[in-house]
């Protein structure tokens, strides 16, 4: 059984989850990374020595989650904290422009690798009880519309219900649950849209100033440190370049 305090963290490979695992990692607690790039998860090793256990995981694959949790080292459990914060938007269309293997991919990921997991960790979680956490990543594409966010949107409208309905069904363990839900953020979020279209990814954060994985980070450090009797529901950050947008009225 681990000393320090554990975080449980899907796609610490990139992003918000690659920051969130060097924000607690420098501040003492053990982490462990989970992602499918291995080498990846290999460089976090290198950078914070004992403090990160590296887990191969595809989100898609159920028994490849379920085979990570029960490989976990002793010094790696329980779970304090569990960040669901792994996931993707494949393709910019609007319907009918789509592909339905990418939304069976969103789908398969951002829902059912979101469900999986958090079934998976849920007993280590709840084995430390008062105090512990699950924030699972939502978008703001769950919450306005925009063209081309069709299913993304809805996978990301799922977490937040989800995370509502799971505090419900998990009152009484003094776990507390929120829904993080980001808007514009620079990460590899567009290349990964784009089918690795690293130049798109860079145009769209050049002009303007987005939320960096940093803020995510903060935020996440925020939240796991408040009192044990505070639980915020929900979180919707944007930055400051961003606004909540009126709906398009057309005219006739
Ligand atoms: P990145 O693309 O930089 O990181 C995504 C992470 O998810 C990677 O570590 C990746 O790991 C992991 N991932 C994706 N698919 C799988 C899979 N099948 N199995 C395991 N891990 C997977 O993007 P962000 O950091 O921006 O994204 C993090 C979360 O934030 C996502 O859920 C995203 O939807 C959400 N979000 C992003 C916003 C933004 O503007 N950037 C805004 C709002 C929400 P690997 O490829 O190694 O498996
Ligand atoms: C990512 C935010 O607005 O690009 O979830 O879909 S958005």
């Amino acid at each position: 059984m681990s000393l320090s305090p554990v975080i449980f963290i899907t796609g610490a490979t990139s992003g918000f989850g690659a920051a969130t695992a060097r924000k607690f990692a420098s501040n003492g607690w053990k982490v462990v990374a989970t992602g499918r790039r291995r080498e990846r998860l290999d460089a976090l090793v290198d950078e914070f020595p004992g403090s990160i256990h590296p887990a191969v995981m595809d989100l898609t694959d159920k028994a490849s989650i379920d085979a990570a949790v029960a490989a976990l080292p002793d010094d790696f459990k329980p779970v304090t904290c569990l960040f669901n914060n792994g996931g993707l938007a494949l393709g910019t269309g609007a319907i009918p422009d789509i592909d339905t293997d990418q939304w069976r991919t969103m789908i398969e990921t951002n829902v059912m690798g979101l469900i999986h997991t958090t079934l998976a960790v849920l007993p280590l979680v709840k084995a430390v009880g008062r105090g512990s956490s699950i924030i699972n990543v939502g978008s703001i594409a769950g919450r306005f519309a925009y063209t081309g966010g069709n299913v993304y949107g809805a996978t990301k409208a799922f977490v937040s219900q989800f995370t509502a309905n799971l505090r419900t069904d998990t009152m009484g363990t003094g776990i507390r649950i929120t829904a993080l839900e980001p808007g514009h953020a620079k990460s590899e979020f567009t290349a990964v849209r784009t089918g690795g279209d690293f130049e798109a990814n860079e145009k769209m954060y050049a002009d303007n100033e987005p939320l960096l994985p940093e803020d995510i980070a903060e935020t996440v450090w925020w939240l796991v440190n408040l009192p044990a009797h505070v639980n915020v529901n929900a979180i919707e950050i944007m930055p400051v370049c961003q606004v909540p947008t009126r709906p398009v009225i057309l005219k006739k």
